[in-house]
């Protein structure tokens, strides 16, 4: 699997937040070379974007492009501040040989939104993600043979859920893990689905390569689930990212 992951520059201090909270600097570089360590493990290969000071969130890649079957749909992201991370993640991937799209004004889509179970895309209509980015995603993907399926997550980002994929994700083919009290699981057609516990609701947002997960350190349940129905479990600190409104798919796009 590729794996896209862009560092972390000094300026992730004054990342956009609800809720701005000190971010240590040296110890999310750290939590985050733990990240790409346990990508590598599982056998990612890992391309690294530089990082930009002049966009604080630029470590989060995944809001950037929602990239499938050769073909990379690079977002107009929700947040002003954050359009200017795109130029780079747009060469990068055309480096890698991917078929470059683009949305254009006033479409707004963030990668967070996209969750991809099967052949099916659900994207929330969220605070970020409106009407004509859910279209350009259908454009983009209807002919390629993906289901675009929208999921209103106005009333969830009244909960302090900023993206669909910030109460949902799915690491890896087959399994879907929910945050509790959120979206119906029983709308998940996978193989594996998990709800997680009320005290470790962000251990919802993970990735993963082949049948192995990387969650949030410090949710025991989570492991112990994932590894009862097979996953095999690696887990890194997020607690900076947190600050930032951020998770684990935030920080990398992962594509064959
Ligand atoms: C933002 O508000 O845009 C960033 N501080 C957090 C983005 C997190 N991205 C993601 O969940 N995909």
């Amino acid at each position: 699997m590729r794996v896209l992951v862009r560092s972390i520059p000094d300026s992730f201090v004054d990342a956009v937040s609800p809720d701005p909270r000190r971010i240590n600097i040296p110890k999310a570089r750290k939590q985050h070379a733990a990240y790409v360590k346990g990508l590598q493990t599982l056998g990612g290969e890992v391309t690294v974007v530089d990082a930009d000071e002049a966009h604080p969130d630029c470590v989060f890649v995944e809001d950037q492009a929602i990239v499938l079957t050769g073909h990379a749909l690079i977002t107009r992201a929700g947040h002003a501040s954050r359009r200017g991370e795109a130029g780079p993640i747009r060469d990068a991937l055309a480096t890698l040989g991917l078929t470059i799209h683009e949305m254009a004004e006033p479409a707004t889509l963030d990668g967070g939104d996209v969750l991809r179970v099967d052949k099916t895309l659900y994207v929330g209509r969220s605070g970020r993600t409106n009407s004509g980015g859910i279209l350009a995603l259908m454009q983009c993907f209807g002919p390629l043979g993906f289901g675009v399926v929208p999921v209103d997550v106005s009333v969830h980002n009244a909960q302090g859920y900023l993206h669909l994929k910030s109460m949902c994700s799915s690491p890896v083919d087959g399994l879907v893990l929910v945050a509790p009290d959120t979206l119906d699981p029983g709308r998940f057609e996978a193989t594996h689905v998990i709800v997680v516990g009320d005290d470790e609701a962000h251990a919802c947002n993970a990735v993963g390569i082949g049948r192995s997960v990387l969650i949030p350190g410090g949710c025991p349940n989570t492991a112990a689930a994932l590894k009862e129905q097979g996953f095999g479990v690696i887990e890194v600190g997020t607690s900076e990212v947190r600050k930032a409104d951020g998770a684990l798919s935030c920080c990398s796009l992962i594509f064959s």
